[in-house]
């Protein structure tokens, strides 16, 4: 009884001394990779991680204008028979701009399904970035039928024709690339999905302007996509706490004279 007593004690030291070694051990190695990054001058503090609590990353952001997206429609609304057929004008065109890459996919039952809308006989929005591993539905919210289809090499689907609250599955995109989605019903209808491996994204206004918070500090390549043949790739360092402001108006006419 008294070993057994002695012999858990033991153990119960052992254990604590193992435990304290790894958090030392833990807090050497953020210590080395935090001065690999930044110059030994630097004051930051370290947080050794530890299971009760998450060293807190101060994020920076990205904000500016991109270059206007002047892609031409596709094709003009055809004239479709049937009384209740009223086509409305399409969304603007805008650019999507990206920051980063080679993040894992989400786990598509985690995260939050995206909606790209069939109304007005458009597909609303027309363009949407979205994370690899995020599902998206396609309710049709018009009185007659719809269909969704692509070719891409990101996607390859087809989900037929189906008419309102007749919403089928939602379709998960896995592979980063760009999606072209068309309607097989109505021949004008075009909408882009931008499957990008990267948390941070936007779909800018209209006028190019954008924002995008939450950016890890770093190094990155930022992408911003016009169309299919047409995008630009920018170098840009986020510092935390910090906004960087960037104007990318020119792009088009300093990359192509
Ligand atoms: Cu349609």
């Amino acid at each position: 009884m008294k070993y057994a007593l002695l012999w858990r004690t033991k153990m119960l030291m052992t254990t604590s001394i193992l435990v304290a070694g790894l958090i030392i051990f833990q807090s050497r190695a953020d210590d080395s990779k935090t001065n690999q990054a930044e110059p030994p001058a630097s004051s930051a503090p370290v947080t050794a991680a530890t299971s009760e609590t998450q060293p807190v990353v101060e994020t920076g952001s990205l904000k500016g204008r991109a270059p206007i997206n002047k892609a031409k429609d596709a094709r003009p609304a055809k004239e479709y028979s049937g009384p209740s057929i009223k086509v409305e004008p399409a969304d603007p065109h805008v650019t999507a701009v990206w920051i980063g890459s080679g993040f894992p996919a989400l786990n598509p039952a985690l995260a939050p399904i995206k909606r790209i809308e069939q109304s007005g006989y458009q597909f609303r929005p027309s363009l949407m970035v979205v994370q690899t591993g995020t599902p998206v539905v396609f309710p049709n919210k018009d009185s007659m039928y719809h269909s969704v289809f692509s070719y891409s090499d990101a996607k390859s689907f087809d989900l037929g024709r189906f008419r309102q609250g007749e919403e089928p599955d939602a379709e998960v995109f896995d592979k980063p690339g760009h999606v072209q989605l068309f309607c097989e019903v109505h021949e004008h209808m075009r909408a882009t999905l931008i499957v990008v491996d990267t948390p941070w994204f936007v779909s800018t206004q209209p006028d190019g302007s954008f924002e995008i918070s939450g950016i890890t500090p770093g190094k990155y390549t930022a992408t911003i996509w016009l169309s299919a043949k047409k995008r630009f790739e920018q170098v840009i360092e986020i510092t935390a706490g910090k906004t960087l402001e960037v104007d990318w108006t020119n792009l088009v006419e300093t990359r192509h004279p």
